[in-house]
């Protein structure tokens, strides 16, 4: 039989080829902590349940991509294209060596003996999606089971949902007996008032000590990217939003590019800007140190990090 090929799906907008060298010099020790790769789906096949096909993004390029904006390392975080099958993933973060992390997609099943490889090849987490267009089931059920088999291993959880979603939430997430990571802000509406609902949502974090990934601001952001080319300010409106989270949980928040970008519709983001959105995000050089750095060391590398 031979290798399967895969198509696109249709409008599917591909990563950027050619980003822009950020302006901002990234502190030493960089870690984008929300990035994906895609196949090559010949080595590497799509899942037969996946709800877009995407265009490759494989290790290789993510490797520039990250030697390019000046990151040191990377946090690869398991696409739902790729389902339950961590192939590509693990192949990413074992050739990058002590320089990734991953965060794998594991059902309830799942054996110590598997874990244990997983965290071996340098998987620190389990990601749980409840984004009702990328997964079938909502995992809800299934996160206790998994929640006590990861505990042991010093392994977190990281969620993805969207902000109309918490409410009915909280009771699953809150008692967990990891720590819980919530991707891209919890994806508030950032037309509204910073001090309206989105507080809600800080109260949360606050409650039960999540972690928060401030990423993301190309899928949030209403007025987009610049107008003009050559301009560096983007993504105005999901500024209040990221900076006040940052400095309400300055010692709980995590940045990423969430490349190469999946399901976006109107823009693919130069991922130079968005390291150079970070100055809006993080204004001082220890904040950004905390965000890029420590913070994330101490979640992925604590080893290294010294505390
Ligand atoms: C992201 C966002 C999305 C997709 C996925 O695993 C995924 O397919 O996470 C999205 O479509 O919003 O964080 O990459």
């Amino acid at each position: 039989m031979g290798s399967p090929t895969f198509s696109p799906t249709p409008g599917w907008l591909d990563h950027h080829r050619h980003p822009s060298v950020p302006t901002l010099a990234l502190p030493p020790g960089t870690v984008d902590a929300h990035c994906h790769v895609f196949g090559p789906g010949v080595v590497f096949p799509y899942a037969p349940e996946r709800r877009y096909t995407p265009t490759d993004a494989g290790r290789d390029e993510l490797f520039a991509l990250r030697d390019h904006l000046g990151v040191t390392r990377n946090v690869v975080v398991q696409a739902t294209c790729h389902g339950a099958d961590n192939s590509a993933m693990v192949d990413a973060v074992r050739a990058a060596g002590t320089r990734a992390r991953g965060v794998a997609t594991v059902r309830p099943d799942v054996s110590a003996a598997e874990l244990a490889r997983l965290h071996d090849a340098g998987v620190r987490g389990v990601r749980f999606n409840f984004l009702k267009r990328l997964v079938d089931a909502a995992p809800a059920d299934d996160l206790a089971t998994i929640a006590a088999k990861i505990a042991p291993l010093g392994w977190h959880a990281v969620v993805y949902f969207e902000a109309d979603s918490l409410d009915e939430l909280e009771g699953v997430l809150g008692g967990l007996p990891v720590p819980l990571v919530v991707d891209h802000m919890g994806r508030p509406d950032v037309t509204r008032d910073v001090d309206g609902d989105y507080t809600h949502f800080l109260r949360f974090v606050d409650r039960h000590d999540v972690w928060v990934k401030v990423s993301c601001p190309e899928r949030l952001s209403v007025t987009g990217p610049p107008a003009l080319d050559g301009e560096r300010d983007a993504y105005r409106d999901v500024v209040p939003f990221a900076r006040r989270t940052v400095s309400e949980f300055g010692d709980r928040v995590l940045w990423g590019t969430d490349w190469p970008h999946p399901n976006l519709t109107d823009h693919m983001p130069d991922d130079g800007l968005l390291v150079d959105h970070i100055v809006h995000v993080a204004p001082t050089e220890q904040a950004r140190q905390r965000l890029l750095v420590d913070n994330p060391m101490r979640l992925y590398w604590p080893e290294e990090a010294g505390s």
